[in-house]
């Protein structure tokens, strides 16, 4: 039986990042994928994820966001691979919505360089929109996307320089922890390691059930258009990331045009149905795409313009849809990262560190209080 520092359960966003972090301090690692990388089958994919950092969710995050962009430019640097795109954010909603008295609240709390636009200055500067009079948006020059696929590919090439071992297509079928380590059963074989991390994505009922969290994993669909008109005004540079909240508090969510085809990506923040892995609906259905159309017609005009393709992901939300990050409180052998609730991805570099400071350090200097479990069990870690 093969024995390591440390073995990664997930080799998603979330456990490439830690599988490259932690060799590259000096651990012998294993990391295991069900799936053959880079795959459509987890919450990894999609060409594209918002980064920002004024952040309307909670300010406790802007620290994490700070580092995080710092160190998508090393990843970049040091892989060689493009993943960062800085074109500017708006998050758009009334004065009073969430989506912008929050994002307002953490620029100002962290002094973020922002500007607040009223609804004539938005269609100014960016004539694809059409808000209604009352609508006005914050603006982030240092926000943009990451493209996930990309992510992914960089961080196991990462990892596997700096000496990681990356099995894929092979299945975690149970993990315990022993009197000295632990010990993972796969589809192919067991291993043994001093420490364990598992980044299970939506796979966290299965693999994470002694958590005692309730976990509710969330269809999403992603749709691209070619808006009517062509690309040109949606391309990177003249159009932002951003978030709109609408009147009823609903949120959807877009990215500018970043690809050959000139297609531009739409879709709605939550919402969707609860699904798992193995059941979730895979095709996108007509009344779908009428339904997204309708609604972003009212704020796009150019859009929906022809209907492309769909895509479905899943997000692992919380009961609060804060994330779960921390030593795992009833095996001190094991750390977790899990229930991004759909807005993870963006952290994803810095997670892995967090990860690879709780595994070698026993703790991190990151601020994680936030993501600590026994918010939902009342168990102390
Ligand atoms: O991660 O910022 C985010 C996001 C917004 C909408 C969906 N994801």
């Amino acid at each position: 039986m093969s024995h390591y520092d440390v073995i990664v359960i997930g080799l998603g966003g979330m456990g490439s990042a830690a599988a490259y972090r932690l060799a590259r301090r000096g651990q012998r690692v294993l990391g295991i994928d069900r799936f053959a990388p880079v795959h459509n089958l987890g919450s990894s994919h999609g060409g594209s994820r918002i980064t920002r950092q004024a952040y309307f969710e909670d300010p406790a995050y802007v620290p994490l966001l700070l580092r995080a962009h710092e160190l998508w430019d090393g990843v970049e640097r040091d892989s060689g691979r493009k993943v960062f795109t800085r074109c500017g954010g708006i998050m758009l909603g009334g004065p009073e919505s969430r989506t912008v008295a929050g994002s307002l609240a953490s620029a100002r709390k962290w002094e973020l360089p922002h500007e607040l636009l009223d609804a004539a200055e938005i269609r100014r500067r960016f004539p694809t929109m059409n808000p209604d009079d009352h609508e006005i948006a914050l603006y982030e020059e240092n926000a943009g996307f990451v493209v996930p696929e990309s992510s992914v590919a960089a961080h196991l090439q990462l990892a596997a320089r700096a000496g990681a071992e990356l099995h894929h297509q092979e299945e975690v079928l149970s993990w315990r922890e022993t009197s000295t380590g632990v010990r993972v059963g796969t589809s192919r074989n067991f291993y043994t390691a001093g420490r364990l991390v598992i980044c299970p994505g939506a796979w966290a009922p299965e693999l994470l059930a002694e958590l005692g969290i309730v976990f509710t994993v969330e269809r999403q669909v992603q749709y691209w258009f070619a808006p009517s008109g062509g690309a040109e005004p949606f391309r990177a540079g003249r159009h932002p990331i951003y978030v709109w909240e609408g009147a009823n508090g609903r949120q959807f969510y877009g990215f500018p045009s970043h690809d050959d085809a000139g297609s531009v990506k739409v879709a709605f923040f939550r919402g969707g149905r609860t699904c798992t892995p193995e059941t979730i609906d895979r095709t996108v259905h007509s009344e779908e795409v009428d339904e997204i159309s309708a609604f972003v017609r009212r704020k796009m005009p150019a859009l929906p313009g022809t209907f492309l393709r769909g895509a479905t992901c899943m997000y692992t939300n919380t009961p609060d849809e804060h994330f779960v990050i921390s030593r795992h409180p009833a095996h001190e052998r094991v750390v977790v990262a899990c229930g991004f609730s759909g807005h993870g991805f963006k952290f994803v570099p810095v997670v892995g560190e967090i990860l690879a400071d709780l595994v070698v350090d026993g703790t991190t200097g990151h601020p994680i209080a936030l993501f600590d479990p026994a918010r939902f069990t009342g168990v102390p870690r």
